[in-house]
């Protein structure tokens, strides 16, 4: 297994939109458990494979406290949406920002899993939500996406000054 990097804000990768998975291989495997660990090492509670530069439709998710559940969800759709939440959301591609989101508080899902068995799961909660966020990077999309413009720039050139200041480190170092 590997520790695969991860992209962040504002890189233009993350706003591609990834496509679906024909065939569940051995390499979508290989893919998955090199995102399951990059997930685990972050630490992160989910992982979508544009987030690894991968623009295929692929998340991962453990919202379980011991961290031993894993979800693996390969071109997931979401068939019902109900009801609303509020909650903070943080993201692996936004590292250090943390901000109020609104989402669907249910949502009934397919995808294939690793077999490429059909799956089908009702969640609700910080699962729903972890799924809509995951979900929502595979169409290109943010949590920052959903704040004032006002906030999103602060965060960009937040995220813009941290990133020049860790590469001056590394080319003085
Ligand atoms: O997609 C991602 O960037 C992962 C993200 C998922 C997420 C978090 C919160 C609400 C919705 C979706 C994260 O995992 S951010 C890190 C995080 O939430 C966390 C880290 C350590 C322990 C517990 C949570
Ligand atoms: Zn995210």
């Amino acid at each position: 297994m590997a520790r695969l990097p991860i992209l962040h804000y504002p890189d233009s990768r993350l706003c591609k939109v990834a496509t679906p998975v024909e065939t569940v291989d051995n390499d979508i495997r290989t893919l998955v458990n090199n995102m399951l660990e990059t997930m685990y090492a972050a630490p992160g509670i989910g992982l979508a494979a544009t987030q690894v530069n991968v623009q295929k439709r692929i998340i991962v998710m453990d919202v379980s406290e011991q961290k031993n559940q894993p979800l693996v969800f390969i071109n997931p759709t979401l068939i019902e949406c109900e009801g609303s939440i509020e909650s903070e959301e943080g993201c692996l591609s936004v590292p250090g920002i943390c901000e109020t989101v609104r989402r669907f508080n249910r949502v009934r899902v397919t995808a294939l899993d690793v077999n490429s068995k059909s799956v089908e799961i009702d969640a609700s909660g910080l699962l729903a939500v972890c799924i809509q966020h995951e979900m929502d990077h595979l169409d290109g999309k943010l949590f920052v996406d959903y704040l004032s413009a006002l906030k999103r720039d602060h965060i960009r050139k937040k995220l813009e000054k941290q990133t020049r200041s860790v590469s001056r480190i590394k080319l003085s170092s």
